[in-house]
């Protein structure tokens, strides 16, 4: 049965597209593109017309405005009623446009032909492609259990039907990006805090921001507001081994050796408690295990943290000083991505004890927790599959995993393994583990256990190149989502939505149509009895003024639920109070306070690798974007001039990097903004898909060099415990 699809193009002008895209320059099959859409639309010429969107380039969702002329989208504006996104819209915001119009988009769903991975596929109708993912996921089923089948779902409005789906379908395996992310900050701002708080940077009068990099790894509206901060006076501390752009305008930077923040942070409360200078009241009132911090912290002068962090001792002392002078307006940055170290739970520990040192909670430049809106749902009491495994794959590898995200590298771990079950199902939305996870060889081990992969995605990521099955999905300017709540520091929280811009380009179908489908064909229909416009209503039915807000503004603002609204009220703990010693991880054989474990020592003639990003860059997924690529074309090694002239590599030379599990060639930039022990290279290239055209054969995977380590408590990735060497080719 050919599937119905919106506003697709025909075959005739599809295949004209096709060839028009492989035989000409991206400009000008962009150009064909736009041509193709209008004559499909036929809309009166020079049609204008203005429509909301949000972004969906990173995870920000800032909000714009779509410029659409004779049903082309022509530009993408920011929409200055985002109070989260502060008027702004980045450099990959504005690439938005390429995304939707790229040649390399998957177009069709495809079947693998030959070995995985050799690129040789088939063309399936949509009915093809279902039924044989629903014959799979039964078989799957049947054999293995419904744990059998794994689910993996990226950042998007979407997961949650993916979700939805994996629940009714009867696995509880399911992962996400999360854990080569955040968790470990989660986790330890969860077990001090009780709340993941957010920090109220534009208030702030001084921040000491370790290990993230706000100017260049966006985060709305914290980038902006830091910026504005600073024109009000704010000092910025910046701790990053590399001179990032965050560096380059801080008053401060000090490259500190990796690994060693913990070591700092500790000093710093040392010399808080041992000059009186925290906020005693605010400690006495809101915080538990004091007395135990005290004598924790006594060893850990700034001149020990010398020796560690490679930070002199007088600044330590001095910096602990200011930040004290400052308080409450003052914070250490809580930062955001934490996938780094095998410690990573209790370093991010560190810095939630350092700001409840200073008492800045529910405070006006210190670290906040507005009022998040609630919205309603649709749901459904989940079928019982009784042959079910007791617990996730993933149980029991790390010392305090988070059930709901799970750990990607556990259950790879144990997929690869086959333990304590067997894994032989994965369905991957909206992410590209193979660039993503750390050491890629071990992806590649675990997709050759599996029976059958299914990816759906918007071009032909690595992960997409190693699947059975591809199915082509919208981009978010085609895309009706439900809505979503979010918060955004200080500046408000508020809720948004997106609707088609324009309709879905070639055969792609949303997730939720995906699932839904599926779900028919796996006898769940009734699990997936509504629409996303009913799913809509459901979450707006008590909130007439956000769906009218989103209809005239395309946001829903909050705003004036930020400070002192959590006066009086108990913390989340065990304790009710900020955990500064944490008696239940004493009950569960971890260190309650943060013991400070120096980092593995960098071996001789060797390096450690560090993960970062740069502004027009989101992970691995832009860039092929042709817009995007314009300003990076390939990946290269950062490496400090005295190693590189010892080991007689030249500045844009080809290097090999190497590690224990694998290894890359890319050129060299030979610079003085990374320390002589650390090198760095940027995410997103060297891929082994050939669908993405642009960037196919250029640079070097580093998912491919950083070997998989796992945060104790979170079993979050660490990916920052990588030692290579380099030499010149
Ligand atoms: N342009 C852009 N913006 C983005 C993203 C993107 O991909 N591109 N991704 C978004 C996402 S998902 C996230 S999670 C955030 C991430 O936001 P951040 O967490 O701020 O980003 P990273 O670039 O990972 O920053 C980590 C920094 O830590 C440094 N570092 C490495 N080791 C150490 C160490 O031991 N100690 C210290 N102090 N520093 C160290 C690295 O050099 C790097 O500059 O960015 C978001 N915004
Ligand atoms: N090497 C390395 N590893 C990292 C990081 C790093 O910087 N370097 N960062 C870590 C962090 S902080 C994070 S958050 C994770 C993120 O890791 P991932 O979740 O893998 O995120 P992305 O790399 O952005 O990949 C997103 C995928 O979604 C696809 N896509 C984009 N838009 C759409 C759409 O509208 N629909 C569908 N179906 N697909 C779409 C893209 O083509 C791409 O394949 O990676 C972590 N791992
Ligand atoms: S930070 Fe940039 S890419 Fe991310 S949502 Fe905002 S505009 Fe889009
Ligand atoms: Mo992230």
């Amino acid at each position: 049965m050919p599937m119905k699809t919106k506003g697709t193009m025909s075959r005739r002008s599809f295949m004209k597209l096709s060839a028009a895209a492989a035989a000409t320059t991206v400009g000008s099959s962009s150009r064909i593109l736009y041509a193709l859409v209008s004559e499909k639309q036929g809309t009166q010429p020079n049609q204008l017309r203005d429509q909301f969107s949000a972004c969906d380039m990173c995870f920000n969702k800032c909000g714009l405005i779509a410029r659409v002329e004779d049903g082309v989208v022509k530009k993408l504006d920011p929409n200055p009623k985002s109070l989260k996104s502060r008027g702004m819209l980045c450099a990959r915001g504005n690439a938005g446009v390429r995304q939707l119009y790229d040649p390399d988009r998957l177009k069709y769903p495809l079947l693998r032909k030959g070995q995985r991975g050799e690129g040789r596929w088939q063309r399936l109708s949509w009915e093809q492609a279902l039924d044989h993912a629903a014959e799979q996921m039964e078989r799957i089923g049947q054999k293995y259990t419904r744990c059998g089948f794994l689910f993996m779902a990226g950042t998007d409005m979407q997961s949650t039907f993916v979700h939805h789906f994996a629940e009714v379908y009867g696995s509880y395996n399911v992962i996400s990006h999360e854990s080569n992310c955040l968790l470990s900050r989660n986790r330890a701002f969860l077990d001090t805090y009780g709340v993941v708080p957010t920090p109220d940077i534009i208030h702030s009068k001084h921040v000491i921001m370790p290990g993230a990099n706000r100017f260049e790894a966006l985060v709305t509206p914290d980038s902006i507001d830091l910026m504005t901060a600073m024109q009000n006076g704010c000092k910025l501390v910046v701790l990053d081994p590399r001179f990032t752009k965050t560096a380059a305008l801080a008053d401060e930077w000090f490259a500190i050796k990796p690994g060693t923040d913990m070591a700092f942070f500790l000093a710093v409360a040392q010399v808080l408690i041992s000059e009186n200078l925290y906020d005693q009241k605010f400690v006495a009132e809101k915080t538990s295990g004091f007395e135990e911090l005290r004598t924790h912290v006594q060893p850990y002068t700034p001149e020990w943290a010398a020796g560690e962090t490679e930070i002199p001792a007088k600044d330590i002392r001095r910096l602990a000083r200011e930040l004290a002078a400052a308080a409450p307006t003052a914070m250490v940055y809580p930062g955001r991505r934490s996938s780094d170290y095998k410690d990573s739970t209790q370093i991010r520990r560190s810095f939630a004890i350092v700001n409840a040192l200073l008492g800045n909670w529910d405070q006006k430049g210190g670290l906040i927790l507005p009022k998040k809106i609630k919205t309603g749902s649709i749901s459904h009491d989940p079928p019982f599959y009784e042959d079910n495994p007791d617990d996730r794959v993933d149980a029991g590898r790390a010392q305090m995993m988070f059930d709901e995200e799970g750990s990607f590298k556990h259950t790879r771990d144990a997929v690869i393994e086959g333990k304590p079950y067997p894994i032989k199902g994965w369905l991957t939305y909206k992410t590209n583990p193979m660039q993503t996870g750390a050491n890629r060889n071990k992806t590649i081990e675990m997709i050759h256990k599996l029976d059958f992969m299914v990816t759906v995605d918007i071009a032909m990521s690595d992960t997409a190149w190693m699947a059975d099955l591809v199915l082509p999905a919208p981009s978010y300017l085609e895309r009706q989502d439900p809505v979503s709540a979010f918060l955004a520091s200080s500046a408000c929280s508020g809720v948004l939505t997106r609707d088609p811009v324009v309709p879905a380009l070639f055969e792609s179908k949303p997730v939720f149509w995906i699932v839904k489908e599926l779900a028919k064909r796996l006898d769940l229909a009734e699990y997936f009895d509504f629409t996303i416009e009913d799913f809509r209503k459901a979450q707006l039915k008590k909130l007439p003024e956000v769906a009218k807000a989103l209809k005239n503004d395309g946001v829903y603002n909050l705003v004036g639920h930020s400070h002192g609204i959590h006066e009086g009220k108990p913390f989340k703990t065990r304790s009710k109070k900020i955990e500064l010693y944490n008696s239940r991880y004493a009950e569960n054989g971890i260190n309650p306070l943060p013991v400070y474990r120096p980092p593995q020592a960098v071996p001789e003639n060797h390096f450690r690798i560090v993960v970062g990003r740069n502004a027009y860059i989101t992970q691995s997924a832009s860039t092929n974007n042709t817009l995007l690529w314009e300003l990076e074309h390939e990946n290269c090694l950062w490496i400090h001039p005295v190693p590189a002239k010892r080991l007689g590599i030249q500045n844009e030379k080809l290097v090999e990097v190497q590690s224990a599990v694998g290894k890359g060639w890319l050129k060299a930039r030979v610079t003085e903004d990374t320390r002589p022990d650390t090198v760095y290279m940027d995410t997103g290239f060297g891929v082994i898909s050939e669908g993405l055209s642009k960037i196919f054969g250029k640079g070097a995977c580093i998912a491919d060099v950083l070997e998989d380590h796992a945060d104790r408590i979170s079993g979050n990735m660490a990916m920052h415990e990588t030692f290579v060497t380099v030499s010149k080719i």
